[in-house]
């Protein structure tokens, strides 16, 4: 995916990228905690109902000791551990609580790539090429989510996002771990193949039976091995446990979508009064693919009625694109059929996902080079 440069190839001793990744401890629980203090150092199994079938979303630590853990039956949580307290979740306050953390990921670097609720890579290649050290960096990102929050983070730093993944998880809770430039391999050896990003139980156990018990083990195998072995797969893979995979960070905005919005001061009806609007909104998305050089094959609007009813229409396209004119023309086929008499609108959004990985998909099939100069609608 063309989303941002591709990071320079992996060289020792060249120039390295820098990859923070940082994952909350407990999530749930730890806002539970926060929220009510006597909770603290106890057992907490936040859930649904043992009663009902319910499952743990996540548990404490101290909980944990027991042996529960998410996606664990309630009913079996209890039996491991009669003395822990049963919560309820409230996913608008850990929504709210993971907002808190993200907005203080983005003051660290632009490059924010979230994972969940409570996980995202950094990129902070450049504040290290400015001079300053990943530790330093991580320390301070755990610091200042603790004190702005109350939460602890565990974070990794690594020259890739595999490495940087493995290194936040390894002594947690209040992690930190920084893997050196020039040690991924080292540092990996040891671990057993299921810590590494795509390889499921499955596979961990057909590796296992096959003598490849370790990264360092795979990692030791001949190219060719790892052809025959996880075939389309085999880059991926053989980089991951070497330590060099070089997936960029992808911003939220450059993975998912690329949208504008806008509310008007006034509620507006009619087709003559919006069309213009939805242009703009399309000339200003398609600017912004254009300066990503990225283009889509799904067209969303979003409406915002006068009584504040919020809905969005979509339709993929069978071609990626990033011309004013065809997501105007699609758009406004999508919004065209809301346009009923008198309904009035507060806000209007454009926005286009769906962007393909495959370099040659982006060629336009047929004749887009015309309409991309022909986008004199747009702002
Ligand atoms: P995780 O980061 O996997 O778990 P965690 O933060 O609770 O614990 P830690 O990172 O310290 O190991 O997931 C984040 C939240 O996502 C978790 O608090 C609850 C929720 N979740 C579920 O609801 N079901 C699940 O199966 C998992 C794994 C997580
Ligand atoms: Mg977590």
């Amino acid at each position: 995916m063309t989303t941002q440069s591709q990071p320079p190839p992996y060289q020792p001793g060249g120039s390295y990228r820098h990859i923070l990744h940082a994952d909350l401890d407990a999530f749930y629980a730890a806002v539970e905690v926060l929220d009510n203090p006597d909770l603290d150092g106890k057992a907490v199994m936040v859930g649904g109902d043992p009663e009902n079938r319910g499952v743990v979303a996540t548990a404490s630590y101290e909980a944990r000791v027991f042996g529960v853990h998410s996606a664990m039956p309630m009913r079996t949580a209890v039996r491991l551990c009669p003395q822990g307290i049963i919560i309820h979740p409230r996913f608008d306050r850990y929504r709210q609580m993971s907002r808190a953390v993200m907005d203080v990921f983005h003051d660290f670097t632009e490059l924010v790539e979230p994972l969940s609720m409570d996980e995202a890579y950094l990129d902070i290649t450049e504040a290290v090429d400015a001079g300053r050290l990943p530790l330093a960096i991580a320390l301070e990102l755990k610091n200042t989510v603790h004190e702005k929050t109350g939460l602890t983070l565990s974070v990794g730093a690594g020259t890739s996002k595999s490495v940087a993944k493995i290194a936040s998880d390894l002594h947690k809770p209040d992690g930190l771990v920084v893997v050196a430039p020039g040690e991924e391999r080292e540092f990996l050896a040891p671990l057993v193949v299921g810590k590494l990003w795509g390889i499921g139980p499955k596979t961990g156990q057909r590796l296992r039976a096959d003598g490849v018990e370790t990264i360092g083990d795979l990692a030791s195998q001949s190219t060719g091995w790892f052809q025959r072995r996880f075939g389309k797969r085999a880059l991926d893979v053989q980089s991951r446990a070497t330590g060099e995979d070089r997936e960029p960070v992808r911003t939220e905005r450059e993975a998912k979508s690329v949208s504008a919005e806008s509310t008007f001061a006034t509620d507006l009806t009619g087709e003559d009064t919006l069309y213009p609007h939805l242009s703009r909104l399309a000339g200003r998305v398609a600017q912004h693919l254009e300066g990503k050089q990225l283009k889509g094959k799904t067209v969303t609007v979003k409406a915002r009625l006068a009584d504040f009813t919020t809905f969005t229409r979509q339709t993929t396209l069978p071609y990626p694109t990033g011309s004013d004119t065809v997501i105007l023309e699609t758009a406004w086929r999508l919004f065209s059929r809301e346009l009923t008499p008198g309904r009035s609108f507060r806000l209007l959004g454009v926005g286009v996902s769906g962007f393909t990985e495959d370099e040659e998909y982006q060629l336009p099939l047929f004749g887009e080079e015309q309409l991309i100069g022909d986008g004199d609608s747009a702002q």
